[in-house]
């Protein structure tokens, strides 16, 4: 049986927030129609992606950004991109802010995607870990990135669901700078690495990072993800000048040995795809990211047991 899965990037252009759901919805449909004809078995959709990225505004109640957030899923606004994904027969990956109600009447708000498959059923959930920025307003920066405070970090770990004939994980964002997030999905065969990002083109502390520096970091963490744990990885951006601010593109498919074989060259609504050949992860993880065989745990207990570096002590230092 084969074990090519025919993977879409849809990368999205921006969301103002002055945009109709509803056409911004007709955009998601349209690049899955795309994809759809070309063969596409699952079609992979940004982080957020359907409203503005909301975090770069300051709210003193977090309840008034409560309109970005589905409080079901699937639920009325978002049942036309089920539907037709269903009817085509082709699978998806969809970020968006989630509100959870809890049975005590709390809520909890959440930076999540989820994996849909063929039959526009539900197969994976997972909750945004590492949340990048701040969670007060802070007048020292040239933006704000508040989504430490419209989110809690994730509370479901880094899951792997068996779909489409391979093993599928999901990461969002800003875990894709982090070796961490990569390991937890590679240590369960992780074959295909869906994530979803919204990254500004610029430094928001001001420093001197060019945009190409953080073009090169983006394609960076994907290929080292992709390379260590010899699995396919596909990154999609939401791009272009959203309300005024540059979210960059350079959406990406990335094979088991670390290439980009596919890549976005705009920075508005722009499928990529690629035929990926899942078998082709079976040499990395037999070989030299043999895990049982090379892994050596007993002495990584550091990197669990604590967040922050601990440098030793200067020379000299007092005890
Ligand atoms: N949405 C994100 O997580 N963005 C971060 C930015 C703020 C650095 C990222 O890691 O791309």
């Amino acid at each position: 049986m084969s074990r090519i899965v025919s993977v879409g990037g849809a990368q999205l252009g921006p969301i103002h927030k002055a945009d109709r759901r509803a056409d911004t919805l007709d955009r998601l449909i349209a690049l899955l129609e795309q994809a759809a004809a070309k063969g596409c078995d699952i079609v992979v959709f940004p982080e957020l992606a359907l409203t503005t990225f909301f975090p770069r505004w300051y709210a003193e109640d977090i309840a008034e950004m409560d309109c970005y957030f589905e409080t079901a899923m699937p639920n009325p606004a978002v049942q036309p991109l089920f539907d037709r994904a269903r009817a085509l027969r082709i699978g998806f990956h969809l970020g968006y802010a989630e509100l959870e109600k809890t049975a005590s009447g709390g809520v909890h708000r959440y930076n999540t995607a989820i994996l849909v498959d063929k039959d526009g059923t539900i197969v994976g959930k997972y909750r945004k870990v590492h949340l990048p920025g701040h969670r007060d307003y802070d007048p020292g920066l040239t933006r704000q990135h508040l989504e430490k405070r419209y989110f809690e970090p994730g509370d479901l770990g880094f899951p792997v669901w068996r779909s489409m004939g391979g093993i599928m994980g999901l990461c969002i964002c800003n875990d894709r700078r982090w070796p961490e997030t990569w390991r937890c999905l590679g240590l369960q065969g992780v074959e295909l690495v869906m994530l979803g990002y919204n990254t500004p083109t610029g430094n928001q502390h001001g420093a001197a990072e060019p945009p190409h520096q953080r073009m090169f970091h983006n394609h960076l963490s994907v290929q080292a993800g992709a390379y260590q744990n010899a699995t396919w990885a596909v990154a999609v951006a939401k791009a272009g000048i959203e309300d005024g601010h540059e979210l960059m593109g350079g959406s990406v498919i990335v094979s088991p040995q670390g290439e980009i074989v596919a890549q976005a060259y705009t920075q508005a609504d722009e499928l990529i795809a690629a035929d990926c050949d899942l078998d082709l992860c079976a040499f990395g993880k037999s070989t030299i990211f043999n895990f049982a065989a090379h892994r050596r745990p007993e002495h990584y207990g550091i990197i669990a047991a604590q967040a922050g570096a601990t440098p030793p002590p200067e020379p000299g230092a007092e005890g």
